[in-house]
């Protein structure tokens, strides 16, 4: 803004001063005729013509840049690219941590976002997230980025919005996904993302041939990433975000492979509350959500823990919790569960996983799971227990509690509070439905 006020400083006018001196000047060389000369009045105007154009084309050349530089600034795109070289100037710090870091929130024009997405063309849609489908754009320069657009629902309105988003994108760790910008124009809120080569996580889990990419390295890569941004997002944050919508496709990865979380504070963008710790609209995915949110809307970091504990038994096994056994209305962490209980851990383990060095190791993160989706929340580990338990071998675990056996019908997206969530046994003798408040 501040540039953008001292742009409009310039002005269009253009006065030309001339030393009084120069123009009496006797000599007859002179450039500038002189005023006795019979012949000054050809001369003048072999003087004033030049001149005058030349002061014509610097004012029109002013002019013409004036212009266009407002029209690009309208677009935004100058304003991201400035964003673009600070955030590259700015050493990346580790820990992550910028809470008295200034950052600059581009906003982005309606027109701008629509010409770099085609026009939100179904061929440039890379998925459809709780919160409305997500674009991939290009800018004028050619950078690339994910443009989030949210549906129309958002309680929220232009002010609390724009400092939503102002305050989630100045969360900034290489776990996390950068928010580069926004717009919000009309009925229009739609956020703009850094864009992330090699898709989401369930693109490769859940594939039978692209899981051969995934080797047990890169996994513990990924799991240890996603402990790293959560542990950041419960902990070192300023806002303590609780995620809600933790799973696969929210996991998206960078040119290395590098996890980097998605989503995050979007019950906040999207007009929730985080700062209650009770909700009455329940985002998430059914298979992902702790059962004191599921049923009573109840939710915490350790509800993110409990999501976190389903996807590192997802990351182990290769296997999906949702859709699973489906007939015997068992899931994967009750089918992880009967065979913990029965020394038989290392049966989960991927098949396709050809270069795990350590059995124990891999035994240690099924254990870690397991107390992550206990069904107290109060037994579950924060997550600031999760990360030294992942990385130091040393760290004794305790024997995990039964966990929780909710049962999941393949119920994707945000489920509005009156969809009847099914509730199903172990043995699935019994299936009940109850209602989430
Ligand atoms: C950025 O990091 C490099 C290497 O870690 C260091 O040499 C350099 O001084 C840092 N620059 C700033 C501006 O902190
Ligand atoms: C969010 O919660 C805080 C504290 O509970 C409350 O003061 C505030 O009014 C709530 N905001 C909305 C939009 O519900
Ligand atoms: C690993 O855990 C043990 C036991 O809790 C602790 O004594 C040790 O300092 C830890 N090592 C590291 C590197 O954190
Ligand atoms: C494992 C994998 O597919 N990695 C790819 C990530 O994206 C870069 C750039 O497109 C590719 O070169 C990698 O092969």
């Amino acid at each position: 803004m501040k540039q953008f006020l001292s742009n409009n400083t310039f002005t269009n006018d253009f006065y030309l001063k001339l030393a009084r001196a120069d123009l009496v000047s006797k000599d007859t060389n002179a450039t500038i005729g002189v005023v006795t000369d019979p012949g000054f009045k050809n001369q003048l105007w072999k003087i004033v013509v030049p001149t005058s154009s030349i002061a014509v084309v610097v004012t029109l050349g002013l002019f013409v840049y004036y212009v266009r530089r407002r029209k690009l600034r309208r677009k935004g795109e100058d304003l991201l690219l400035l964003d673009l070289d600070t955030a590259q100037k700015a050493n990346n710090s580790e820990d992550g941590d910028s809470g008295n870091r200034e950052v600059q929130m581009p906003l982005f024009s309606f027109a701008s976002v629509s010409a770099a997405t085609g026009n939100f063309s179904p061929a440039n849609k890379l998925g459809e997230g709780g919160f409305g489908p997500v674009y991939k754009g290009i800018l004028l320069k050619g950078n690339e980025v994910a443009v989030k657009r949210l549906s129309k629902r958002s309680g929220q309105g232009w002010e609390e919005l724009k400092n939503e988003a102002m305050l989630i994108a100045k969360l900034q760790h290489r776990n996390l996904v950068r928010l580069l910008g926004c717009c919000i124009e009309r009925d229009e809120k739609i956020l703009i993302y850094e864009y992330m080569l090699n898709k989401s996580l369930d693109f490769f889990l859940f594939d039978q041939e692209k899981r051969r990419i995934l080797n047990w390295r890169t996994r513990v890569r990924v799991i240890e990433g996603i402990a790293q941004g959560l542990l950041y997002l419960h902990q070192y944050s300023r806002l303590r975000i609780i995620h809600r919508d933790l799973k696969p496709s929210n996991i998206l990865l960078d040119i290395d492979m590098n996890p980097k979380i998605s989503d995050f504070g979007m019950a906040r963008i999207f007009g929730g509350n985080e700062s209650q710790a009770n909700t009455n609209r329940i985002v998430g995915t059914y298979g992902y959500m702790s059962p004191e949110y599921a049923l009573e809307g109840l939710f915490s970091i350790k509800s993110d823990v409990f999501s976190f504990g389903v996807l590192l038994l997802e990351i182990v096994s290769g296997k999906k919790n949702t859709g699973f056994y489906q007939h015997d209305c068992l899931h994967l962490i009750g089918y992880a569960w009967e065979l913990w209980t029965n020394d038989r851990g290392s049966d989960l383990v991927d098949p396709l996983l050809d270069d795990i060095s350590s059995m124990q190791m891999v035994l240690r993160y099924v254990n870690i799971a397991l107390l992550c989706v206990q069904e107290s929340a109060d037994d579950r580990p924060t997550m600031s227990d999760v990360v030294p338990m992942l990385s130091n071998e040393s760290v004794v675990l305790p024997y995990p509690k039964e966990p929780a056996f909710l049962n999941v019908r393949s119920m994707s997206k945000a489920n509005p509070v009156n969809n009847k969530p099914q509730i199903c046994s172990l043995n699935g003798a019994t299936i009940s439905t109850m209602e989430g408040r």
